[in-house]
């Protein structure tokens, strides 16, 4: 295991449904640590880099105007594991394949409004950070509980 950074969006349902404390709460709880946050209106621009990946999938043009239809709230996330971690605590992409207690199983219904959006590997989350993010933005610290995280 090593300490990895994650690129976490509440995305505008998740905003918009007044689920960005429930969302950001139960990171918080699991003890991975905040590093950057912000609301962002975004840009098509941003929106297209973003999902650049699924250009030219059906569901690109609709994921890119569902994403830049009201703000988000865009993350960096921090912690031992994160990257799989966080990808577990939001379920399968589809809402409602995803299993209750996850973020997408406990609010979602329809794949194309799953709430939430985290990076889905090392080298995912390293383009979605400096994508989002500029290096200033980035906070280092430390948090009161990571002596009681690990053994
Ligand atoms: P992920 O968000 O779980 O990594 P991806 O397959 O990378 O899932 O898809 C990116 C995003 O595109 C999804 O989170 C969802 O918002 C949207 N999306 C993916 N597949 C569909 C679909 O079949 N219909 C509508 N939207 C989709
Ligand atoms: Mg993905």
């Amino acid at each position: 295991m090593a300490k990895e950074q994650t690129f976490v969006m509440i995305k505008p349902d998740g905003v918009q449904r007044g689920l960005i404390g429930n969302v950001i709460n139960r990171f918080e709880q699991k003890g991975i640590k905040l590093v950057a946050m912000k609301l962002v209106s975004v840009s098509k621009d941003l929106a297209e880099k973003h999902y650049g990946v699924h250009k030219g999938k059906p569901f690109f043009e609709p994921t890119v105007k569902y994403i830049t239809s009201s703000p988000v709230v865009a993350m960096v996330l921090e912690g031992e594991n994160a990257i799989e971690i966080v990808r577990g605590m939001m379920g399968k992409t589809n809402p409602s394949e995803a299993s209750p207690g996850t973020i997408r199983g406990d609010f979602g219904q329809f794949i194309g409004r799953n709430i939430v959006h985290g990076s889905d590997g090392k080298d995912t989350a390293e383009f979605e950070i400096n994508l989002w993010f500029s290096k200033e933005e980035l906070t280092s610290y430390t948090r009161i509980d990571e002596p009681w995280l690990t053994e």
